[in-house]
C-alpha cells in the first residue's frame, strides 16, 4: 500500500518534470540544458531501498511489557526486573549485550545504581549507528495536579522509544544489515530536578547517558551518528527540528527528516525549528562522547512544550498510538538499510 503511494508521488514528480521541460522547450530557452535528467532524482533511487517491514503490534507489545512492570526508577524492584527483561530481549535477537552498572547521586541526594543496557549488532563493522532511548520512568509526577510525589508509568516518556528499538532489533536479527548498529537503553534520564526549583536543572537529568559518555563501555567506542527516541508514541505526533540536535548535528536532522518525507510522513517530520528541550540524553552524547546525535521528540503546538501528559499520571498506555510507533520505526529502519 505504502509503496503504491510513493510511486504515485514519484510519478507525479515525473509529470511535473516533463511539463516543465515542455515549457522550456516551447520557449526555445537555452536553460533547457540545465534541467537534470529524471534518473538523478534522489527520490527515485531512494524509495527502492530494500528494508524489512516494521511490525507495529510487536512494538506496541514491547511498550506494554515495560509499562506492565509498573514505574521503573533506580533502586526499585520493577526497575531491576525490567533491566533483566531488556537485556534478555536484545540478547535474544543476537546482539552482544552488556548491562553497564554505575553509581550516581540524584539532585535530592539519593545514591542510585544506574543500569545502562547496551546491545551491539555486528561489533566488527567500522560503519556504525547508535540508537538510544531512556528506559527509566520518572519517580514522581511533578507536572500533575494530584499525587505529585507518586511515580509515573512513563508509557510515552521512556517506554515508547525503547519499544520501537526492541522491534528494530528484532528486524535486524531477521534481515541482517551490512553496517553495525548499537542500541543503548539509558537509565536515570528522568530523575532530574523539577523545573522551577533552581536554574541549574539540566545536569540533574540524563545521569545514565552522562555516566556512559564518561565511561564508554568499550575503549575508543564511536559511531558515525546517533539518534535518540524520546516521547515518540503519542497520537498526532509532531516532530520538529529541536535546537540541541540542530546545534550539533544539523546534517543528521536534515537526512532523517528527508527520509520521513520520502516515506510519506511529512506531516510528522516537519521542517520547523524549535527550542523547547532543556536537555536530553543526546546533549551529553554530543558534548562528552563527541558523537553527532539528534533527538526525535514530540513538540506540542498548543503549549510550546512536551506532550500534555508529560510527567503526569496520564502518561500511560492510553497515550500510545500504533500509527506513531510505525512512522518512527519505519524511518529508523529506512535509515539503517540506507547506510552503506
Ligand atoms: C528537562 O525537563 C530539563 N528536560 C526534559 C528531557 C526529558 C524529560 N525527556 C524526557 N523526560
Ligand atoms: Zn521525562
Amino acid at each position: 500500500m505504502m509503496e503504491k503511494i510513493h510511486l504515485l508521488g514519484v510519478m507525479k514528480n515525473k509529470l511535473v518534470y516533463i511539463f516543465v521541460l515542455f515549457l522550456f522547450v516551447g520557449c526555445g530557452n537555452d536553460e533547457t540544458k540545465e534541467i537534470k535528467p529524471i534518473k538523478k532524482d534522489p527520490i527515485l533511487t531512494q524509495v527502492k531501498i530494500e528494508r524489512p517491514d516494521f511490525n507495529t503490534d510487536s512494538a506496541y507489545l514491547y511498550v506494554k511489557q515495560q509499562v506492565d512492570f509498573g514505574p521503573r526508577f533506580p533502586n526499585n524492584e520493577a526497575h531491576g526486573k525490567c533491566a533483566k527483561f531488556l537485556e534478555k530481549k536484545l540478547k535474544s535477537f543476537g546482539f552482544s549485550t552488556i548491562t553497564q552498572i554505575g553509581k550516581a547521586t540524584t539532585f535530592n541526594n539519593k545514591k542510585i545504581t544506574i543500569k545502562n543496557i547496551i546491545g551491539e549488532y555486528n561489533p566488527e563493522a567500522k560503519k556504525r549507528i547508535l540508537l538510544f532511548a531512556h528506559w527509566d520512568s520518572r519517580p514522581f509526577a511533578d507536572q500533575d495536579s494530584k499525587n505529585m510525589t507518586k511515580p509515573i508509568l512513563g508509557a510515552n516518556d521512556g517506554a515508547s522509544g525503547v519499544g520501537i528499538l526492541i522491534e528494530v532489533a528484532r528486524q535486524i536479527a531477521i534481515n541482517k544489515p551490512e553496517i553495525g548498529v548499537d542500541i543503548i537503553f539509558f537509565d536515570a534520564e528522568d530523575y532530574g530536578q523539577p523545573a522551577g526549583m533552581s536554574n541549574t536543572v539540566s545536569e540533574t537529568y540524563c545521569l545514565g547517558s552522562q555516566y556512559w559518555a564518561n565511561n564508554l563501555h568499550k575503549k575508543d567506542y564511536s559511531a558515525d551518528f546517533g539518534i535518540l527516541l524520546d516521547m515518540v508514541g503519542n497520537t498526532n505526533a509532531y516532530f520538529t527540528q529541536e535546537s540541541i540536535s540542530m546545534r550539533y548535528a544539523p546534517q543528521i536532522v536534515h537526512k532523517i527528516w528527508n527520509y520521513g518525507k520520502i516515506l510519506g510522513y511529512g506531516k510528522y517530520f516537519v521542517n520547523k525549528s524549535t527550542n523547547f528541550v532543556g536537555t536530553d540524553d543526546h546533549q551529553f552524547i554530543n558534548e562528552i562522547a563527541g558523537i553527532p546525535s539528534i533527538d526525535i521528540i514530540h513538540y506540542d503546538r498548543s503549549s510550546g512544550n512536551f506532550h500534555p501528559t508529560w510527567h503526569t499520571h496520564n502518561d500511560n498506555m492510553d497515550v500510545i498510538d500504533k500509527t506513531t510507533l510505525r512512522v518512527v520505526g519505519e524511518v529508523i529502519l529506512y535509515t539503517i538499510y540506507n547506510e552503506k
